[in-house]
């Protein structure tokens, strides 16, 4: 007998595709507030680090002091209008815009603001995407409120959390939303459907559509293909006979508007832990020099990994195995989560102490679990060192 699947009445996606303005840029402009309104480009190295004065100003680097063969990571909407992008030689920028801020690249900064932004929205919904550091999908299909008040919530969480903007595009799926996100930038809101592909999406060049690289785009051209509209009008035959079937029908669908990929949320770890098998079983008393330098090790490591992650542990736990292959754990919550090294290595040896060490040790393990994000942040950027904490 055959049960025929419950029909429940399913919602139009709401996919968000949301991506930082400038993002290097703006991090760089929490730190150097004085620079906004100026062309600015990241690119340099240790050595344009701006320098600072007696008189509590600083001394910046301008492109035109480059020298070497390093690449553009991206520039502030001033530099842009100069006609300076990333992925541009830096000489060659200093050329149309000798003037310009050049600041070193500080991508611990950077990632720092990444986690931060994300774990704003995912305070939101849970239903985020990690498309790289500095945009995600959301998928807002269950969401109660309407499209544009969403949009506005995330955009201002995203702005609480770092005082960054941010653009959103949202539409029926990924693809439209990659597409709408770049549309109105800086700081937009663009929401499309179904019924404008035609007017908005159609006009654009075919390399707008995520997935149509540079030599996709130069064959197209080669075929009288430059808009997403004539992409979509072409004789499938044609695209199937110079890019194989499965990327020409890839292609017919994507210049129609078409993709049905779900949003892959990611799940927040629930603990980061580390652990090590000695080469030899180890006693605890008569190895106690090596064990707690290990032991040491292990707990650095973790606090190592939570900064990397951003996140803080409450409760730290250790994990041994004896010889015989028995296993037994020991935790203990702290009054206030972390990530110092010191803290957990004395937390750790707290737990140690109530584990009875008569056999010898094949495994030690360190383990920090209730974990929270870290966004101790903001008040060390609106410090008067304007040092990040990294
Ligand atoms: P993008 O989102 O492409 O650019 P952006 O955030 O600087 O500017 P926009 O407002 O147009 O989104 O890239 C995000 C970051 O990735 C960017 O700030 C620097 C880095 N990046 C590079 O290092 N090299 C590159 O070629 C590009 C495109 C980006
Ligand atoms: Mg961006
Ligand atoms: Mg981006």
């Amino acid at each position: 007998m055959r049960y025929r699947r419950s029909v429940m009445p399913t919602l139009p996606r709401r996919i968000a595709h949301l991506d930082m303005d400038a993002f290097y840029a703006s991090v760089e402009l929490l730190r150097y507030p004085e620079l906004r309104g100026l062309p600015v480009v990241i690119g340099g190295r240790g050595i344009h680090q701006p320098e600072l004065l007696t008189d509590g100003s600083r001394r910046f680097a301008r492109l035109r002091d480059y020298v070497g063969r390093g690449v553009i990571t991206t520039s502030t909407y001033e530099a842009r209008a100069l006609g300076v992008f990333s992925a541009m030689g830096v000489m060659k920028a200093a050329k149309l815009a000798p003037e310009a801020i050049l600041l070193p690249v500080d991508f611990d900064a950077y990632r720092h603001y990444s986690r931060l932004f994300k774990a704003a929205v995912r305070a939101i919904t849970p239903q985020v995407e990690d498309r790289g550091i500095d945009e995600i999908y959301i998928d807002l299909t269950n969401l109660p409120d309407d499209t544009p008040t969403l949009a506005r919530r995330i955009k201002q969480a995203v702005k609480d959390a770092t005082g960054l903007s941010c653009s959103i595009g949202i539409s029926p799926n990924k693809l439209l939303s990659k597409i709408c996100s770049d549309l109105e930038k800086p700081d937009g809101i663009t929401l499309l459907d179904e019924g404008d592909i035609a007017r908005r999406i159609w006009p654009l060049p075919v390399r707008k559509i995520n997935g149509i690289g540079p030599k996709a785009g130069e064959k197209l051209a080669a075929l009288g293909i430059a808009t997403i509209g004539q992409l979509a009008d072409a004789e499938p035959a044609l695209l199937q006979e110079h890019f194989g079937r499965s990327y020409a029908e890839w292609l017919h669908q994507a210049a129609h508007g078409i993709d049905e990929r779900p949003v892959v949320t990611y799940s927040e770890p629930k603990s980061i832990s580390r652990e090590t098998t000695f080469e030899r079983d180890l006693h605890a008393r008569r190895d106690r020099a090596l064990l707690s330098e290990i032991f040491t090790r292990l707990c650095t490591g973790v606090a190592n990994d939570l900064r990397r992650k951003g996140y803080l542990g409450r409760t730290i736990g250790i994990k041994l195995r004896f010889e015989d292959f028995r296993i037994m754990t020991r935790d203990l919550t702290l009054p206030e989560p972390t990530a110092d090294p010191v803290v957990i290595r004395r937390a750790a040896g707290e737990c140690l102490r109530r584990v009875p060490l008569e056999k010898k040790l094949r495994l030690l393990g360190v383990r920090a679990s209730a974990l929270s994000p870290d966004s101790a942040s903001q008040e060390a950027v609106e410090s008067p060192q304007g040092e990040l904490p990294l």
